[in-house]
């Protein structure tokens, strides 16, 4: 297992190379150049840049999170062949410098979506809350304002170009069935995999979130038998997985059966947990197993059966400590922190104990 972290970029993130460094274990810094809208092609000049202020701070630079999918390859509309061509030449270019895994997702409008970003708990902390009657009830651009204005820095999925066509977006999706969207995704990895086989990238795609449909959206990646699905679309090693255990954890999904079905083809884990209530509703939980709904020391001790050697990162945390103040939502640096100390506290004992 590698540790990594997520780092949005200097001044795009309050949380520094430097404190990044002080937590044990973290070898490589999860990055992208989020200001690069889908489907752009990313420049050679950015990516040096970015590589060489992540190198110059002790960090490896092999997984890049995301190169985001344009919404027409999504729709299937003829436009999509320029972004395909584009996302294509963007996985070319990083693999040059290095980059071995790339995570995207494949959910129609929104990446991953919330109904409050600072619910407060008991503890005094707060995290990112779900709470489904609202999903249910509330038009789906007007939530998002709500949230955007609560926040001063762009989210991943929510950048401005796509909220601006929000109204638009929902309209070409009227009538879109799953089985378009797989047929969608199906083309895309027909394209991209020989490009990543030929280069030496591993895709990862993230599960949705939350594993089920909202806003009437079709939702793919939620599943043990969507997943099986996913990865025979094309049966390659290059086309795999970001297993992110809070999304999947969002529905009733059992992750280890899910590591132990699919681990040869696992590139990247998410690891978070999530507390799910009957009605549907979740909240962000801190990383220990019994304080959210996902096994998370079952899901390390499957990854470690498994001689799991591919990429790790905390996933959200809660914002604790007042960090709400200035941290991005669900990306702060304390509890993400505490995160790692957990998952590696987990790893080493089993590793500890197989060897004793
Ligand atoms: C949430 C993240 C996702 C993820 C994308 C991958 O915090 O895990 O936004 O980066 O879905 O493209």
């Amino acid at each position: 297992m590698k540790m990594t972290f997520r780092w949005y970029g200097e001044g795009n993130d309050k949380v520094t190379l430097g404190n990044i460094k002080q937590i044990p274990g973290v070898e490589g810094i999860v990055w992208s150049l989020h200001d690069m809208a889908a489907g752009e092609l990313w420049s050679e000049e950015r990516i040096a840049k970015e590589k060489a202020i992540i190198e110059a701070a002790g960090f490896h630079i092999d997984v890049v999170e995301s190169v985001n999918v344009h919404e027409d390859i999504k729709l299937g509309l003829p436009s999509r062949e320029k972004y395909i061509e584009n996302y294509k030449e963007t996985l070319r270019r990083l693999a040059k410098v290095g980059v071995k895994v790339v995570c995207y997702n494949f959910m129609p409008v929104f990446d991953w979506t919330r109904t409050e970003l600072y619910k407060e708990m008991e503890d005094g902390s707060n995290a990112l809350f779900f709470e489904k009657s609202k999903i249910e009830n509330i038009d789906p651009i007007e939530l998002i304002e709500k949230l955007s204005t609560n926040v001063d820095v762009t989210m991943p999925g929510w950048e401005p170009e796509r909220l601006s066509r929000l109204k638009e977006t929902f309209k070409l999706y009227e009538n879109f069935t799953a089985e378009d969207l797989w047929k969608n995704l199906e083309y895309f990895l027909e394209q991209v995999i020989p490009v990543c086989e030929e280069v030496g990238i591993k895709m990862g795609i993230h599960p949705d979130d939350p594993a089920f449909p909202i806003f009437g959206l079709p939702r793919l990646i939620i599943n043990k038998e969507n997943i099986g699905r996913f990865l025979n679309l094309v049966d390659s090693p290059y086309n795999g997985l970001s297993l992110c255990t809070g999304s999947l954890g969002s529905a009733n999904n059992d992750i280890p059966d899910i590591i132990d079905a699919y681990h040869d083809r696992i590139h990247f884990m998410h690891i978070r947990n999530v507390k799910r209530y009957d009605n549907g509703d979740f909240i962000e939980a801190s990383h220990r197993a019994c304080d959210g709904s996902v096994d998370t020391v079952k899901v390390v001790q499957t990854l470690h059966k498994h001689g799991y050697e591919g990429y790790v990162r905390p996933d959200h945390g809660r914002h604790i400590w007042g960090e709400e103040k200035w941290a991005r939502p669900g990306y702060g640096l304390y509890d993400r922190a505490l995160g790692i100390m957990y998952i590696l506290g987990v790893w080493d004992s089993v590793e500890k104990n197989a060897k004793s």
